[in-house]
């Protein structure tokens, strides 16, 4: 078994990004050797300081939603990947388009366009801690950006099918997160995920099972991906119309639903099919 998991909202509570309430099931998940892989808008900066909080070091990361995969030693496969790993010892895949090419379309668009946004890359640390209620760390953690562009939208939400289509032309594409709107190439969570399983087929030799939770519309084609889903009640209020059968909607919000979500799978699982989880 393999969870894919988005965070805000998800494993962290929407506002003050605390876990507590997942922290039983994460412990148990280790001891189950049940890689958590967040899958997530966060950078790859924020990535690397959350995995060591979370103890998820030995997992791989989704960061930027899907625009930059993060492979520990044990996700690493001597062939297909020729990159030298980075100083902590991971692979990384970036399959999106670079950060500076994504910022230098948005500016030509608004200005051809006429639209108003905001978009991280033009915010100060101040302006970004007070969006998101991040400390001035982890704000420079957020800003530090790779593969996609969060902006806020400070117009017409009828405009925003323009700017969805123009993005589109350039190979561009837009998703919705908590509290911004992201940018990237022509990645999602859902390819993201798709690529990380192929992977950890091509090492094991078998397909894994795979359970996904999420809380917003940038994750529908993470939850879409995945065999089992857990769509987490959201206080931000993201309708989430995802037509599959296998998908329990949570009634706590954040790190509660979590865990309610992979109880609810867990009991499942485990009554169903008598095979390994690991
Ligand atoms: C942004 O991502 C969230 C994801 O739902 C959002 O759009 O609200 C990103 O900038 C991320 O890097 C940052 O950690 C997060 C903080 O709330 O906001
Ligand atoms: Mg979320
Ligand atoms: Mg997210």
């Amino acid at each position: 078994l393999l969870i894919f998991t988005d965070l805000d909202g998800s494993l962290l509570d929407h506002d003050s990004y605390d876990w507590q309430p997942a922290a039983p099931w994460l412990s148990r998940l280790e001891q189950e050797a049940v890689p958590v892989i967040p899958t997530t808008s966060k950078t790859r900066t924020e990535l690397l300081a959350l995995r060591e909080e979370l103890g998820l070091t030995q997992t791989p990361f989704i960061a930027e939603n899907g625009a930059v995969i993060g492979l520990p030693p044990s996700w690493q496969h001597a062939r297909l990947d020729r990159d030298p790993a980075s100083p902590e010892g991971l692979v990384i895949k970036t399959p999106s388009m670079d950060v500076d090419f994504i910022r230098r379309r948005l500016d030509v668009i608004r200005e051809r366009h006429g639209l108003a946004f905001r978009r991280m890359g033009e915010m100060s640390v101040d302006d970004v801690v007070e969006l998101t209620g991040l400390s001035v760390t982890g704000a420079e953690q957020a800003m530090s950006r790779e593969g996609s562009e969060p902006l806020v939208w400070e117009d017409d939400d009828a405009k925003l099918q323009d700017l969805r289509e123009t993005l589109e032309t350039d190979g561009l594409t837009l998703t919705r997160g908590g509290r911004f709107w992201h940018v990237m190439g022509a990645v999602d969570k859902g390819q993201a995920v798709r690529w990380l399983v192929a992977r950890f087929e091509a090492l094991r030799g078998y397909r894994p099972r795979t359970l996904g939770l999420g809380d917003g519309p940038n994750d529908l084609a993470l939850l879409a991906a995945t065999d089992l889903s857990v769509v987490i009640a959201a206080g931000h209020g993201q309708p989430m119309a995802l037509d599959k059968e296998r998908v329990y909607r949570t009634s706590a919000l954040g790190p509660s639903g979590w865990a309610e979500g992979v109880e609810h799978w867990w009991q499942h699982l485990t009554e169903s099919d008598a095979a390994p989880l690991g």
